[in-house]
């Protein structure tokens, strides 16, 4: 757009550019920089504009892209004009991710580099490395309490480590996912050792007070992450004699974005880390980025404004990389995080789809699916060209997140219904889930879930008991959930080690750093001799890792689970069957109808509800998971125990 405030503002900031910069053939960048000028001028304005240097801002915020695309290399930027010329290339079925810790996978990034085999095997083609990023020797919080943003932890590697890995990976078309955690830092960070030493300008990084006052005002309507180990939102710092906020841990000191050298220094960074070939930033806890009095800190407007402004600038710099949100909030508050009122992705182009995962473990826990029904159903619609990841579970505990009218609709009180839940997977209520209760809130009531997948459904209580049904049903939900992600529509995503059933490590209890996160007893090591078996007929590994492979290499081939919109949830009768179609979008006559029962015992669906979906129901019918014709009685179609089937007609 040509406005003409802005774009007398950009000419006289192209003028004022550093020499070293003018020098150089920047034809993309200044396209590029064109076309999203006036959003960036807008949006800047709009955060920093009331500051007596905003212009000199600006030019340094100008300076930051420039640099930035002086060092993309030749080959990133082919890939960048390769990605804008078919812009909807992740929107693809061949996409499928795998989200792991390099020395929980591995034992290291040179270690993993040897291990790339095991992706192309079961056909993973998108890998989520957890932080990396020197953090501090004891408790880092996993590495999301990052020490220095360029440099890589040198007990799992080294950047030129790195930038081989990426290098493997793109030979393979393997796409490179890494994190930016935004919202903090360790408080081992220079910035904040500076801060400590009594730098002014260092203290303006962070949140920092002298006395409670203002921090008891935020307080009042503050949430608390961290209830059990850290509980209040703020730490006292002696050195500095102030009060620090600190939103998760006590040593991860929240960044000020109200400080434009913030937001440029961590535009800086995002930059740095697409030249090292990461073709995907996951962005670590979008929603906490602006911190406003009198609200909970979350999902607040300007932290929208934020992440639009680091889209916008970075598609001037390297459009080709693309940005996860990770924001685990309410479905309504999620969806914003693809960019509210616009048409295409305008702040991240995909999101974690904290709603589904918590829908489909209450799926898991009542054995029925009409909650996950009425979650599907409510959830709103996302823009074009912006897509989920689906996940069953990840790094993090598991909340039960889900809209409270929705629980309501389907006949559940939510107070009890999630204590339900959390009774449940935590074996209070069945011995054989094997979870553990993560921070519970004695003031709120709330509580969260941790355990692995295998340890949740049953396989560690199955396998101690030695009994092949109570095995067989573990498998079955396993693969039952993961036949949902994979065609649900979005990427998938799979946990380290889910897809040899790994059950939970519990020996993070010895471990002085770790015993205080029980996350950690779903943050395997893998075992590869262990893994082995899964080259061996017969053992719960084979089962599983084959399974899997199978489905993700048929969701590879069906074009309908490309995700354009392409989904049509079936209103049916029995409420343990999930069921939805997905049609290819530019030949919706070609549909493959998803069926999930949920129930251990077998269930049937009505052929009327099929033939209101526009089946043909005198047609050839076939699960093109099992490859075999789906069993049939006089009322329907007729599910096993925890089956699940992608049913096409022939
Ligand atoms: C994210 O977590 C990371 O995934 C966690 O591993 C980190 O501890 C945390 O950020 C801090 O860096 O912020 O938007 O267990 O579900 O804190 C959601 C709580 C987050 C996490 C939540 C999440």
């Amino acid at each position: 757009m040509y406005e003409q405030i802005s774009h007398s503002l950009l000419n006289s900031i192209l003028d004022d550019l550093k020499p070293e910069i003018r020098r150089q053939d920047l034809r993309h960048f200044y396209t590029r920089l064109g076309a999203n000028f006036y959003a960036i001028h807008s949006l800047f304005f709009t955060l920093y504009g009331h500051r007596d240097d905003f212009q000199l801002q600006m030019l340094r915020l100008v300076e930051t892209m420039a640099k930035g695309y002086i060092d993309r290399t030749p080959e990133l930027e082919a890939l960048d004009i390769q990605r804008e010329q078919d812009h909807n290339w992740f929107l693809s079925q061949k996409w499928v991710g795998m989200a792991l810790y390099s020395n929980g996978f591995a034992d290291n990034l040179p270690d993993l580099t040897n291990k790339i085999s095991y992706f192309q095997e079961l056909g993973i083609n998108m890998v989520h490395i957890m932080p990396i990023l020197k953090c501090p020797v004891g408790q880092s919080d996993g590495g999301y309490a990052i020490s220095d943003f360029r440099q890589i932890d040198d007990r799992v590697g080294s950047l030129e480590d790195v930038r081989q890995l990426a290098q493997d990976f793109r030979k393979r078309e393997i796409l490179l996912v890494l994190d930016i955690v935004l919202n903090h830092t360790s408080d081992e960070h220079e910035w904040a050792q500076k801060a400590m030493q009594g730098d002014r300008a260092y203290q303006d990084y962070y949140y920092v007070f002298d006395d409670r006052e203002i921090p008891d005002l935020f307080e009042q309507s503050m949430p608390e992450v961290f209830p059990e180990t850290d509980p209040g939102n703020f730490t006292w710092n002696g050195a500095m004699e102030k009060w620090v906020m600190t939103v998760f841990h006590n040593y991860q000191w929240d960044l000020n974005y109200s400080n434009p050298a913030v937001f440029i220094e961590m535009l800086d960074i995002i930059l740095f880390w697409a030249n090292q070939g990461v073709d995907i930033l996951r962005l670590d806890a979008v929603a906490f980025l602006w911190k406003k009095m009198g609200t909970s800190c979350q999902n607040e407007r300007k932290a929208h404004l934020l992440l639009q402004l680091m889209k916008d600038c970075c598609q001037v710099t390297a459009p080709g990389v693309l940005f996860i949100a990770e924001a685990i909030v309410a479905p309504f508050e999620v969806i914003k995080y693809f960019g509210e009122d616009a048409i295409v992705a305008k702040e991240c182009e995909i999101a974690y789809n904290a709603t589904l995962m918590a829908l489909l473990w209450d799926g898991i826990a009542t054995q029925n699916a009409k909650l996950l029904y009425q979650g599907v159903k409510s959830l709103p619609n996302k823009l074009e060209r912006a897509t989920w990841l689906n996940y069953v579970r990840c790094h993090d505990d598991i909340g039960f997140g889900f809209d409270d009218h929705d629980i309501r609709a389907v006949g559940y009180e939510p107070r009890a219904h999630r204590r339900f839940l959390v009774d449940y997977f935590s074996g209070r209520f069945d011995a054989s889930a094997r979870g553990l209760v993560f921070m519970p809130n004695e003031a709120t009531g709330d509580a969260r879930i941790c355990g692995s997948l295998a340890s949740l459904v049953g396989l560690e209580a199955a396998l101690e008991v030695g009994d092949d049904d109570l095995i067989a049903a573990a498998i079955g939900r396993i693969l039952l959930l993961h036949g949902i992600i994979l065609s649900f529509g979005g990427i998938p995503l799979i946990y380290n080690g889910d897809a040899l059933g790994v059950l939970n490590d519990y020996s993070f209890a010895e471990d002085p750093s770790k015993r205080d996160d029980n996350r950690w007893v779903h943050r395997p090591k893998i075992d590869w001799e262990k893994a082995a078996l899964r080259k061996k007929q017969g053992t719960v590994e084979h089962t599983i890792f084959n399974a899997m492979k199978k489905m993700i290499a048929i969701r590879k081939e069906i074009s309908a689970f490309a995700d354009f919109d392409n989904r049509e949830l079936l209103t049916i009768e029995n409420e343990h069957l999930l069921c939805f179609t997905r049609f290819n979008h530019q030949r919706p006559s070609e549909k493959v109808l998803v069926i999930a029962n949920f129930n251990a015992q077998p269930q049937s669906i009505e052929l009327e509800a099929l033939r209101l979906a526009g089946f043909n129901l005198y047609g050839q019918w076939i699960d093109l998971y099992s490859g075999r014709k789906p069993d049939q009685d006089d009322r329907g179609i007729v599910l096993e125990g925890f089956q699940f089937c992608w049913l096409t007609e022939t």
